[in-house]
């Protein structure tokens, strides 16, 4: 009889056991295709994560447009209904404006002073303000500098820019950035493909990788190596789903995500010269260096303008611009 107890309590915590190791599933969105720096972030993290909780947690990966275009994951992602994004810095900024500091025109003057910003204080005070509007931010990985290409002529300098007209993200700033430089800018969500094969627009402004995974080499002729925006992603959380975490778990899914982050920025910056020389091979003709002073020039009165003015993000951006002088 005794016996016959201890097997069934044994087999009473193994059955128990076994329904709390049931996994629990994390969505995470990003607008991207495999091979896309978001993808690679996004991969790093479900292997680390999955590896680190020992099977408690799966990561499933929702991409290129699964969940929709980058605003909307943000929306599901506030709404609690997606658990995890990894977002470009451009189109958050009709949630949080205060991540618009990030993307001011020639912010940052290389990787190094974009990680050493990002990663410490500053970078920390934008991800804790997006807990008003819903979100936990975790860690930036990255889209990278960004060059503008198109179809019309080799740009050089600020002025060749005038008349194009030129893809933006839906991002009130960028917006405003390719408006102070003359261009006819259009707002349109990723990706963008046949608008530039179509001719709908005559060019539009990425980093190094996208040209190569979106194969942007066969509709765009011209690049120009502007680095006008350093674009970061913000790999975040829902806060409503993250708030229900145990402080341990909380931990283990942001300190995965930060090793993801890092790993991902090495890979990106890793594999930049060797994307130039394929873009060149492809045939497109690459100014390498253009007038960088007649761009600033122009976006120079930007930290004066509406989209700057609220306080604390005015306060923020002063801060920014004295710390990467
Ligand atoms: O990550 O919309 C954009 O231009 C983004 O940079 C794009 O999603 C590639």
């Amino acid at each position: 009889m005794k016996h016959l107890q201890l097997t069934l309590s044994l087999v009473l915590v193994l059955l128990f056991g076994q329904l709390s190791l049931a996994a629990q599933e994390i969505k995470l969105g990003v607008v991207t295709k495999p091979g896309s720096a978001q993808n690679i972030a996004a991969e790093k993290f479900k292997q680390l994560l999955e590896q680190a909780s020992e099977g408690r947690y799966t990561v499933r990966i929702y991409h290129s447009k699964a969940l929709g275009n980058e605003t909307e994951i943000l929306q599901q992602i506030q709404m609690g209904t997606v658990q995890l994004g990894i977002i470009t810095v451009g189109p958050f900024d009709t949630f949080a404006p205060i991540v618009r500091v990030i993307n001011y025109p020639f912010l940052f003057k290389d990787n190094q002073q974009a990680d050493a910003i990002l990663d410490g204080p500053l970078g920390q005070q934008i991800l804790t303000e997006l807990e008003q509007v819903g979100f936990k931010g975790l860690a930036f990985s990255e889209n990278g500098f960004r060059n503008l290409t198109n179809n019309r002529r080799p740009v050089q300098a600020a002025a060749d820019v005038s008349g194009l007209k030129i893809r933006v993200m839906a991002s009130p700033l960028h917006k405003s950035i390719w408006q102070a430089l003359g261009a006819n800018p259009t707002p349109m969500p990723w990706p963008i493909y046949s608008e530039l094969e179509q001719g709908v627009i005559d060019g539009q402004e990425n980093p190094l990788w996208v040209m190569e995974v979106y194969k942007f080499y066969e509709v765009q002729n011209y690049m120009s190596m502007t680095r006008h925006v350093y674009s970061a992603h913000i790999d975040v959380a829902s806060l409503l789903w993250w708030q229900g975490l145990t402080t341990a778990d909380q931990e283990m899914i942001r300190s995965a995500m930060q090793q993801a982050a890092l790993f991902q920025r090495q890979d990106n910056r890793d594999r930049d010269l060797a994307r130039l020389a394929l873009l060149r091979e492809k045939g497109m003709e690459i100014v390498e260096q253009p007038d960088i002073d007649s761009f600033r020039d122009r976006v120079s009165t930007l930290k004066e303008m509406k989209i700057y003015q609220h306080p604390k993000v005015q306060a923020l951006l002063r801060q920014l611009l004295a710390a990467t002088r």
